[in-house]
């Protein structure tokens, strides 16, 4: 085939609903809680006392209070992490919180948080690790009846449900066996109890991992990737542009979605990545480390959000079940400074016009009233359509009347943050250089 012609056809690769209300949802936050939190772990062993999970001051209201006032959108908890306990009173396990002093074990963390988001306005998901170090089945068949009995549990007791988090990580259980995991009957679960719900998981279905943990996006983050990666996710596409393999393709390589890939691809498939990171060195809660610098959470902002991704940011609660005071504070200055530098959109004193020379190189102009101080342009593709844009440029006018690059990247899919040199600018303009097809641009924002 073509090039050109599949090309095409990796433009016309589209989003389901529920992946763009995903994309839309941009910013949340993942809470890492469990024995760990008691025992200075970052993975338990699955032999912990229930006895020593209590946290005595839990009030998930905090938590929201502290979630909203960064500008973020929902809270994903871990119901169960490697340990093996759950958070809810699981009928199918004494390892939980009903064995605990919390409550005297007539407590429910997932409910409790679940009810609190739906006050605060917040959308409310879960993690539930598939690697289990308690469950004496794990390891057997049985395992994934187990697994598949908690999941329905957390899909139908707890209300609406916005985002569902399979991690991959398969160890060894108490039995020293790994488990052969079912995806497809857990897939199928969350389809049947939340159609709205999109599915976190490396291989597919809806959402796959940005690939570290440090809060970057790639260079070049494409939502339409190899089918051969994301073998969950509906293929849209199934011819090959070139004969070849991409068999020793990685999920954490740096190059996923570029064409220099996609045409040796065996099928495409939407599916966007999501940027997780804590806001502490560890993804459990340790006192002996603090929340990174406002700066560097507002840098993974850009190269999260602003890179085509949405962004999941861990807060860990401290034993005694609150957000540590340090996060609070770091999480409402965060807040503080998103809505101070993208508070007002500045296009409302510019006229925007565009020129169309070929469907797949539109032309951008930005004309301000009067000379206007920015910092940053933000772009955003009608994804609906396809993810299409290939590579840009931003230039400014300059005094002698003529145009100078002051930015170009690749790609820009949902949403791509564009910083460029502070400065006063009468006029600016966009131009795409190349796409895969004709362009759809949904927004141009200013700051
Ligand atoms: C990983 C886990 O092993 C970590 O403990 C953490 O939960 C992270 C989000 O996913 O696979």
């Amino acid at each position: 085939m073509q090039i050109k012609e599949f090309l095409k056809k990796a433009a016309s690769v589209v989003p389901s609903e529920r992946q763009l209300r995903w994309y839309n949802t941009e910013f949340y936050a993942f809470v890492h809680f469990s024995p760990n939190t008691y025992t200075d772990r970052e993975w338990g062993l699955g032999n912990e006392d229930p006895k020593i999970f209590n946290p005595v001051n839990f009030n998930p209201d905090q938590w929201t209070a502290a979630v909203k006032s960064a500008g973020m959108k929902g809270i994903v908890i871990t119901a169960k992490h490697h340990d093996g306990f759950c958070l809810w009173p699981s009928k199918y396990t004494e390892h939980s919180i009903k064995n605990s002093p919390f409550m005297d074990g007539k407590g429910d963390i997932v409910g409790a948080v679940a009810d609190a988001c739906r006050r605060a306005g917040l959308k409310f998901g879960f993690y539930l690790s598939p690697w289990d170090r308690n469950s004496a089945l794990y390891g057997t068949d049985k395992y994934n009846d187990y697994y598949k009995a908690q999941l329905t549990e957390l899909l139908t007791q707890y209300g609406e449900i916005f985002h569902v988090w399979f991690d991959g990580a398969c160890g060894e259980g108490p039995n020293g066996k790994k488990q052969v995991y079912d995806f497809d009957g857990y897939i199928e679960l969350v389809r049947k109890y939340q159609p709205n719900a999109t599915i976190f998981y490396d291989k597919g279905p809806d959402v796959r991992w940005v690939g570290n943990e440090s809060g970057t996006a790639r260079p070049s983050e494409w939502a339409v990737v190899p089918h051969e990666l994301v073998p969950y996710a509906e293929k849209q596409v199934s011819c090959k542009a070139m004969e070849g393999s991409l068999d020793y393709m990685y999920n954490t390589d740096t190059v996923i979605g570029s064409m220099s890939n996609i045409i040796y691809a065996n099928g495409l498939s939407f599916v966007g990545s999501e940027t997780d990171m804590s806001i502490r060195p560890g993804w459990f809660y340790h006192k002996n480390e603090h929340p990174h610098s406002l700066e560097r959470l507002f840098n993974t902002y850009i190269t999260s959000v602003g890179a085509n991704t949405c962004f999941n940011l861990n807060i860990p609660p401290r034993p005694d079940g609150l957000f540590d005071d340090e996060d609070v504070q770091r999480l409402s200055e965060f807040g503080k400074m998103l809505k101070s530098e993208f508070g007002t959109n500045l296009a409302k004193n510019a006229v925007i016009t565009s020129e169309t020379p070929y469907p797949t190189q539109p032309v951008f102009n930005i004309k301000f009233n009067s000379p206007c101080k920015v910092k940053y342009i933000v772009l955003k593709e009608d994804i609906a359509k396809g993810q299409r844009v290939e590579n840009f440029v931003i230039q400014y006018k300059n005094d002698f009347g003529t145009f100078t690059s002051i930015y170009s990247s690749t790609c820009i899919g949902h949403k791509k943050i564009c910083p460029i040199p502070q400065g006063e600018y009468k006029e600016l303009r966009v131009m795409i250089t190349s796409a895969r097809d004709t362009v759809y641009l949904k927004d141009i924002e200013i700051y």
